[in-house]
């Protein structure tokens, strides 16, 4: 199979002339494709066959013990001028990045197969998805391609159709990590990624396209490109409501996005449409609408069991890909968490010895289609997307924020997504645990300067009258003895409940200086085991902290120098002044 469209098949044979691959092949994303690739992957030890009577279909994975994680330090936006890429991204001039990028790819793919891999993010016939083509050397990441989009023939004639579409060249290459680099040109809707065969990293068509490339897309065209997960809500009464959530890497976006009512919580609904990515669009009648650009989760392992996530430990059962959890006698996953049997061999191969650490590895995923989960919601497939109520940006927070808080209206929720900080955890490389700055919880993945992208949030203001209302959540604060104060999980329901409750001005609350607060008594805390002492003190708000905290802030929104939109730092005075 070759293309219609001259631009990307001259691009096919400007890459072929370049990397030299022994073979060229156009993915259609047919299952028996899929099967190919899976069989020749049994054959040559890039897969491992996992217990067949008891999760059928399923395999595993081990990448280089180098390469585990996405790599934020070789990340970079190239654009023409170094303030456009912001002081949140590592920026390298266009010319050098190709010069650079050119030499490593020069001959990578002697002896391997090329894979053209088509791709459409978002429904195939939906005006909001855009498409891209990859072009990899791993037949790991064409496997992965087809579960986590929508894939081959019927992208590649969208492309056709409309002949535009966002390049992205992938090669393994050596896995040195001294020649890894992971390349943005937004402006040539080009992506360059070498030296690393792990999620994002490879998997071009989510951080790299999705984030970094469409929400550099998304400035310039009026819509926004966010790491957020996407669910329905539905209460007993048949009462719908579609929420948009964006908390940083592995703190809990797929959970949420598939979380199961507790049995007190009788009635209650929730389906998924997404569980990592929204890209959000204003209708004609100024309402905002959400589309999940993906079609299958690229999940954390650790921590799934049927006590936490039921609906994700029986989804990852069958037909999944895991990628670096441990290995039990009887050839089944294992991860910490998993809470059924124990792990002899771990994530690297290697006989499981305490002493080495954790058995799988803390960012060991599982890769499944979208329609494997229990309770996903078919407008994950509606070309016009879901109406969105409410967004909620939420951080990994021993201390300070509280359970959750309201903005008083969408230019202050603007400035608490800027506000979003959170401890660093294992999706990617670096220490674990450091609470560092993550606005939108898009530090690592937006694709221009983050003072112009506070500025087109602000933006949307202007645009409509209509627009969700904005919360923050924390389901990680502890006690002084490292215990999470809030049980979290299924429980996560009954605050999504206040929230509905709040957007629909049907409950009243708190004013406070950061915002709106519920009073304990509207959390519905029937059929838990929580002190009301404890709700209580997740819901308090120290003025002494609040201080610091903006202090902080403060400091960190001066990076952006005279960029910073005048509307922000005034919402940032205000609630300076409202703490005094
Ligand atoms: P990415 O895929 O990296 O973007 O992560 P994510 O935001 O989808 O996070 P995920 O839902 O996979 O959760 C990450 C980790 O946080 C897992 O180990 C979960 O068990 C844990 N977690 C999720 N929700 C909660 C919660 O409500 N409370 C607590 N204590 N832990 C949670
Ligand atoms: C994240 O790190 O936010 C992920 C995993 O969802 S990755 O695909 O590696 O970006
Ligand atoms: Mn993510």
């Amino acid at each position: 199979m070759t293309s219609t469209n001259t631009v990307l098949q001259q691009w096919v044979n400007e890459v072929a002339d370049l990397t030299k691959p022994a073979s060229i092949h156009w993915c259609d994303g047919s299952d028996e494709e899929y099967d190919t690739l899976i069989q020749q992957m049994l054959g040559n030890g890039v897969l491992l066959k996992l217990n067949d009577e008891t999760y059928p279909n399923c395999y595993l994975h081990r990448s280089d013990p180098s390469d585990v994680a996405r790599v934020e330090h070789l990340t970079f936006v190239c654009t023409p001028e170094a303030p456009d890429a912001g002081p949140n991204n590592n920026w390298m001039a266009p010319d050098e990045a190709h010069g650079k990028m050119d030499s490593l790819f020069a001959g990578c793919m002697q002896g391997r197969t090329l894979y053209v891999i088509p791709y459409c993010m978002g429904p195939i016939d939906s005006p909001y998805s855009r498409c891209g083509v990859e072009i990899t050397d791993s037949a790991y990441v064409a496997a992965n391609m087809k579960l986590m989009t929508r894939m081959g023939s019927a992208a590649l004639s969208r492309i056709e159709r409309e002949g535009t579409f966002v390049r992205g060249l992938h090669s393994t290459g050596d896995l040195n990590p001294d020649r890894r680099f992971i390349m943005h040109y937004p402006e040539e809707m080009l992506i360059q990624s070498f030296g690393s065969g792990y999620g994002g990293n490879a998997l071009l068509g989510k951080k790299c396209h999705a984030l970094r490339i469409a929400s550099w897309q998304a400035q310039q065209e009026g819509w926004l490109a966010e790491h957020m997960l996407l669910l329905e809500l539905e209460s007993p009464t048949g009462e719908k409501h579609y929420i948009a959530a964006a908390f940083p890497s592995a703190c809990g976006k797929t959970n949420l996005a598939m979380l199961i009512p507790p049995e007190s919580q009788a009635g209650w609904k929730i389906r998924t449409i997404g569980d990592d990515i929204a890209w959000l669009h204003l209708d004609e009648s100024g309402q905002l609408r959400a589309i999940n650009p993906e079609s299958g989760y690229f999940g954390v392992v650790p921590g799934t069991n049927p006590k936490t996530n039921r609906n994700a430990f029986d989804m990852i059962r069958h037909d999944a890909i895991f990628t670096n959890v441990a290995v039990t006698e009887n050839n089944e996953p294992w991860w910490e968490g998993k809470d059924e049997q124990s792990p002899v061999t771990d994530w690297k191969g290697g006989p499981f010895d305490k002493a080495n650490g954790p058995a799988a590895h803390p960012n060991s995923r599982f890769t499944v289609a979208a329609r494997q989960n229990p309770c996903y919601s078919t407008l994950a497939d509606d070309p016009a997307g879901v109406p969105i109520s409410a967004i909620i940006f939420g951080g990994r927070r021993r201390e300070l924020a509280p359970l959750v808080y309201q903005a008083r209206n969408w230019n202050h929720g603007v400035l608490i997504g800027a506000g979003v900080a959170s401890e660093t955890t294992a999706a990617a490389t670096g220490a674990v645990g450091v609470t560092r700055r993550d606005p939108m919880a898009m530090k690592p993945f937006c694709g221009y300067n983050f003072a112009d992208y506070w500025g087109h949030w602000l933006s949307f203001s202007e645009k409509s009258d209509k627009l969700p209302e904005i919360f923050h959540v924390n389901w990680f604060r502890q006690d002084e003895d490292g215990h999470f104060l809030w049980p979290g999980f299924g429980e996560n329901l009954r605050v999504l409940r206040w929230i509905i409750e709040r957007c629909e001005h049907r409950i009243g609350a708190r004013e406070t200086a950061i915002g709106y607060l519920p009073h304990a008594a509207d959390i519905d805390t029937n059929g838990l085991d929580l002190d009301n002492e404890v709700l209580e003190s997740l819901l308090v708000v120290d003025k002494n902290s609040w201080r610091q905290e903006l202090a902080a802030m403060d400091e960190y929104l001066r990076e952006y120098g005279t960029r910073i939109p005048a509307q922000l730092t005034e919402q940032h005075r205000k609630v300076v002044e409202a703490l005094d």
